[in-house]
């Protein structure tokens, strides 16, 4: 199948300390973290190709006030039960938290100088965030998105998308779940319905599209 790619923007979601190191956020809930961190290699496929052909990137971060004032009572208690609860002390600082080491970028994943960064205390990229408003100025109609978790903060963010009317594509070995069954089951979801949530591409095939500037089939 063929895909035009005009000027996407490049979405990467949540690539922080706190999902992907070792004594975050997440490898505290019980997620196995090294498989969360098989998508930095595509991530950083897409991000070079993205930052070689001058695409908008946008990066997103997962976490509350220092106050702890938007962190709705049940996602608190869901963390809680998940043995990871939001706010607390760890190694890398209070989980989850603005501000703090394990809130911000793994090193190798960090912005550049010109990107978006946007702080999200929800699961969706657009919830409660100016993520829409900083597309429409520039008139963006497509994302490539990418990132973690694959069923929860990509997989909101995508249904917004798509929702908003974006046409989206997913790089699905750009992303990853604690649970390789999960995973799968989400990217599979994408493709319901001729592509009710978009289309799944590998990092290679979405970087060379981008390559190829602004007309480009794969
Ligand atoms: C989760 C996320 N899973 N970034 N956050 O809590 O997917």
């Amino acid at each position: 199948m063929t895909i035009t790619i005009n000027e996407p923007a490049l979405l990467v979601i949540d690539m922080q300390r706190d999902f992907l190191e070792p004594k975050g956020y997440a490898a505290q809930a019980g997620l196995d973290v090294s498989l969360l961190r098989t998508a930095i290699p595509g991530v950083k496929q897409l991000l070079d190709a993205a930052r070689r052909h001058d695409l908008l990137v946008i990066h997103t971060r997962e976490g509350h006030r220092s106050d702890l004032s938007d962190c709705p009572l049940s996602k608190m208690m869901r963390s809680v039960r998940a043995g990871a609860t939001i706010g607390s002390e760890g190694p890398l600082g209070r989980l989850l938290v603005r501000g703090e080491y394990g809130h911000d970028f793994v090193d190798e994943l960090a912005p550049v100088e010109g990107e978006i960064v946007i702080d999200k205390p929800g699961y969706s990229a657009f919830h409660q965030t100016d993520l829409q408003q900083i597309l429409g100025v520039r008139e963006i109609r497509q994302l490539i998105l990418c990132g973690i978790t694959t069923e929860v903060c990509v997989h909101s963010t995508l249904r917004q998308a798509i929702d908003l009317g974006y046409t989206c594509w997913l790089a699905g070995d750009a992303c990853a779940s604690a649970d390789t069954r999960m995973h799968q089951a989400a990217l599979d979801m994408v493709a319901v319905e001729g592509g009710i949530f978009g289309e799944v591409r590998t990092s290679a095939e979405l970087a060379s599209a981008i390559s190829a500037a602004s007309q480009e089939a794969i």
